[in-house]
């Protein structure tokens, strides 16, 4: 009898454990508002999704090479309402909307430690990313 409740105890704990660690893996919406993405600086978790929202006229690209070693960037479709796959990869991910990145439209997506953050900051970006770097920094501080 006691070995059955220690037994049933367990398969409980371990099912237990086994949700949390799926529930706890959030989406986050970042929202378009006129020429800009609300929130500009997103913190996430490893594993977190992302989604965009309220697109109409625009979308989401990850940028070459303003992402983690290793990570996969993303392109969605003009007006899709885009959701990444989990994040897994720890770092900080820049991404433009495309049509209006002279306009400055983009953001930054900080997946847990921002690994490539002092590279990207030391590289010495010009326009737009720069801008980008500057919030990413001040978000960290
Ligand atoms: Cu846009």
């Amino acid at each position: 009898m006691k070995h059955t409740k220690t037994l049933l105890m367990s398969v409980v704990l371990s099912a237990s454990v086994l949700l949390s660690s799926t529930v706890l893996a959030e989406n986050h919406v970042i929202t378009a508002v006129g020429m800009k993405y609300k929130p500009t600086v997103l913190k996430i978790a490893p594993g977190d999704t992302v989604s965009w929202e309220a697109m109409s006229i625009h979308l989401t690209e990850s940028i070459e090479g303003m992402i983690p070693e290793g990570a996969e960037g993303w392109m969605s479709k003009l007006g899709e309402s885009f959701q990444t796959q989990p994040l897994t990869v720890e770092g900080v991910y820049f991404y433009k909307c495309t049509p209006h990145w002279g306009a400055r439209m983009g953001g930054v997506i900080i997946v847990g430690n921002p690994t490539n953050l002092a590279a990207i900051t030391a590289s010495k970006p010009k326009g737009a990313l720069k801008y980008y770097v500057k919030k990413a920094n001040k978000a960290m501080k």
